[in-house]
């Protein structure tokens, strides 16, 4: 019988905290039904509970709604309350049951799938797992180990649901190296269980620097998704300032792949004094980041010292890629804290990361531009050979010319060009606060909000074109 067992932990991802000691587990025959069970069926399946530790256990089973955050993380809920939840059509057997060490119990759950219902919806069995004698604790203190396990359920009737995906949002955040923020969207009903893609960074030529495979990962409808995609270039491999292009394509497995693209500016620094130093910062070992504030031709404490005073200074802000020194693409008071990090152990430039400062100014007359660019886009497939004439006139057309071609070579048809995509400031709002996002992610949406103008979406399609 080729049941395949899986360690339940695996599948819940960061979702909740699981406690549970090394040696021992609690094993799952499945952790995940996909079906595509036609409307009105009704059908019963079953999974395994294996008991891989020394001691009985007591097991637990409740259905509850689940999702996930930005993030990917699961977050569960009471069954019933998500808009799609497929709970109320699940009922489960035994509910409750008293499992030995290396027995396994069958868990069987009928599902009966209402006449009207379009896409996919979802619910989850939970196991929960108890000692069925807490474990002797020292006195004072009873500690009871809880684990929960996820068996997610996700019912599509065939033939019924859209696929629909967008990138809403993109974003680099630190340039040494360069951290990409992709976010998407699933606008269809139907769940999206593998997402991949790529991102392209190239230069005001059009030339390819970087391509970066982007790892499966799931959406579930009307969810987001932000991905941080980090480069593969070394520490201290600094772009030069000018202006690139990130390209981002998505296949969510939909008639169409979403697409997006970013300009990233990168400005010369213009170095000049910091407070009191009496000449401009240095960087001691050539990696971008300029770890002597005070130029006095060492790292000490008195660096951080004077970066902290001056930290919103012009001096420091108009040149945040200097002082970055945890790559997360700004000079605020987590930089200090990294360079008395470094101060106090000596070193100089274990962690090269020199940031550009990110023009987010767009000329005034790039709208007019990319409008032609994407009219140019929609030529297909001949508009590759204006490229020549695109990039003499700007090199923002020449790559988004290029970027056409490589589609093509790549066997993607496309782009088809829509209008610039300028994500409605009020519709982003409510984000921050539903998704709890926090630290850097939560800040980058904060910006992202301001900056959405600067995304500019394409739709491309399936499809082969002649080899170029
Ligand atoms: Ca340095
Ligand atoms: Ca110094
Ligand atoms: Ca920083």
């Amino acid at each position: 019988m080729a049941r395949r067992w899986l360690r339940a932990g695996a599948a819940l991802g960061g979702g909740l905290s699981l406690l549970w000691l090394p040696a021992s587990a609690l094993l799952i025959s499945h952790i995940e039904f996909d079906l595509a069970l036609p409307r009105g069926a009704v059908d019963t399946l079953a999974f395994f509970v294996l008991n891989n530790e020394s001691d009985p256990l007591e097991i637990q089973i409740s259905l509850a709604d689940w999702d996930r955050d930005i993030l990917g993380e699961n977050r569960f809920y009471p069954p019933g309350t998500l808009p799609r939840s497929a709970a109320p059509w699940l009922s489960v057997s035994p509910l409750r049951f008293d499992l030995e060490p290396n027995k396994q119990q069958e868990v069987r759950f009928s599902i009966k799938v209402p006449s009207d219902i379009v896409g996919t919806y979802w619910a989850a069995i939970m196991v929960e797992a108890a000692p069925k004698q807490p474990q002797p604790q020292p006195p004072g203190t009873t500690v009871i180990v809880r684990r929960r396990f996820a068996v997610k359920v996700l019912e599509t009737p065939p033939g019924t649901g859209t696929k629909d995906g967008r990138i809403t949002l993109i974003d680099v955040r630190g340039l040494n190296p360069p951290n990409y923020f992709i976010e998407f969207e699933n606008r269809g009903t139907i769940h999206a269980p593998r997402v991949v893609g790529r991102i392209e960074l190239r230069d005001e030529k059009g030339a390819l620097i970087e391509k970066l495979d982007v790892e499966s990962f799931p959406v579930l409808p009307g969810a987001k998704r932000l991905l941080k995609v980090t480069s593969a270039r070394k520490r201290g491999d600094l772009l030069p300032p000018g202006k690139y292009l990130v390209l981002a394509i998505l296949d969510y497995e939909g008639e169409t792949l979403a697409g997006g693209q970013f300009i990233l500016r990168i400005k010369p620094l213009q170095l000049v004094p910091i407070g009191t130093a009496p000449a401009p910062p240095q960087d001691l070992d050539g990696d971008g980041l300029y770890e002597d504030i005070t130029a006095d031709g060492k790292l000490t404490l008195d660096d951080p010292a004077l970066l902290g005073l001056n930290i919103d200074k012009p001096a420091v802000q108009e040149n945040a890629r200097a002082f970055d020194f945890d790559n997360d693409g700004d000079a605020d008071f987590d930089d200090v804290i990294a360079l008395k990090k470094m101060a106090e152990e000596g070193r100089t430039g274990m962690r090269p990361s020199g940031l550009a400062t990110l023009d987010r100014e767009l000329p005034s007359h790039l709208d007019d531009l990319e409008l032609l660019a994407h009219h140019l886009l929609e030529l297909a497939p001949g508009a590759e050979a204006r490229h020549g004439l695109g990039g003499d006139h700007d090199p923002l057309l020449g790559l988004r010319v290029d970027a056409h071609g490589a589609l093509a070579r790549a066997g993607l048809k496309g782009p088809k060009a829509r209008n610039s995509h300028r994500l409605p400031v009020a519709d982003r709002l409510g984000d921050g606060a539903k998704h709890r996002v926090h630290g850097l992610f939560g800040r980058l949406l904060a910006q992202a909000r301001l900056l959405g103008y600067q995304l500019r979406q394409l739709r491309l399609v399936h499809g082969r074109y002649p080899p170029c």
